[in-house]
């Protein structure tokens, strides 16, 4: 099996800090969660920015402090949101590309969420992988439903995505695909060999589903942005949440991936 690889999804879009007093909304802060992440196993920090009141952006310069907030502390690979927040427009989500980064995320499909409407058409999915490649970036797939799958290989067919293959598994998302074990081994089947996947479990599905992923020879995405507990009533920290799988990889005797690593197994230049 591959070594581990672990996202720390370390901010997102929809809590805030009455949700929870751990969530790292500045530059800085964001810099500070992604260095503890690495420095308890994880090799990507998966990054959305908030502006002062502490509201989702995409806005690029920010997005440039907080990468360079990460890089003066660690050698962590940064993945950038180009999901952003539900309502925000494709032009808005995707500024960060800009920046050119090493990573980022691209959904391939539309889908409820919880009361919103997450909203990706097919031509803006097109545009946002062919802006990816022209800029360099490795696009991570988030499949958010089975359908996605698909829509994404036709995104390959196409020639807009080139080089190696990587999926990410939100499962458990109100409106997406269930954080059902069965479901995981659904979308795995549908993988092209060679392909790489990782499994994000939201809310109290975080746990079991990296389990399944260290033992299924999967990658393993942990953080705020997916769950905020550590367990029933008892707040997380990024660092203790990437730390448990850390954990939880060396009894299963799996190791884990430096970002030198990662970026061998992901195909990052
Ligand atoms: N905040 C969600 C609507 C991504 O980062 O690319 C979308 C999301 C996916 O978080
Ligand atoms: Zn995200």
């Amino acid at each position: 099996m591959q070594k581990l690889i672990i996202t720390a999804a370390l901010v997102g879009a929809e809590l805030n800090r009455g949700d929870t007093p751990h969530l790292p909304l500045t530059p800085q802060e964001i810099g500070e969660a992604a260095a503890k992440a690495r420095q308890a196993g994880a090799s990507i920090a998966h990054i959305h920015v908030r502006d002062a009141k502490g509201k989702p952006t995409q806005d690029r310069m920010i997005y440039q402090e907080a990468i360079a907030e990460i890089q003066k502390r660690s050698d962590i690979i940064v993945q950038v949101s180009t999901g952003g927040a539900v309502g925000m427009s494709g032009e808005e989500r995707l500024q960060p590309l800009e920046l050119c980064p090493e990573m980022a995320t691209l959904t391939t499909g539309t889908v409820n969420f919880g009361d919103g409407v997450f909203w990706n058409p097919p031509d803006l999915i097109r545009q946002f992988a062919l802006r990816m490649k022209e800029k360099g970036v490795r696009p991570e797939f988030e499949i958010f439903d089975a359908g996605m799958i698909p829509t994404a290989l036709r995104l390959v067919e196409e020639g807009l995505v080139e080089g190696h293959l990587h999926f990410d598994f939100v499962m458990g998302v109100p409106g997406g695909i269930p954080a059902d074990p069965r479901h995981l081994l659904l979308l795995v089947d549908q993988l092209p060999s060679g392909a790489t996947w990782t499994v994000a479990g939201v809310g109290r599905h975080q746990l079991p589903l990296s389990a399944w992923a260290i033992t299924l020879g999967g990658h393993v995405r942990v953080g705020l942005e997916d769950n905020r507990y550590y367990r029933k009533g008892e707040l997380a920290t990024n660092e203790q949440l990437v730390a448990r799988v850390s954990r939880l990889a060396q009894e299963l005797q799996r190791p884990l991936a430096t970002p030198e690593e990662t970026r061998l197994i992901l195909g990052i230049q």
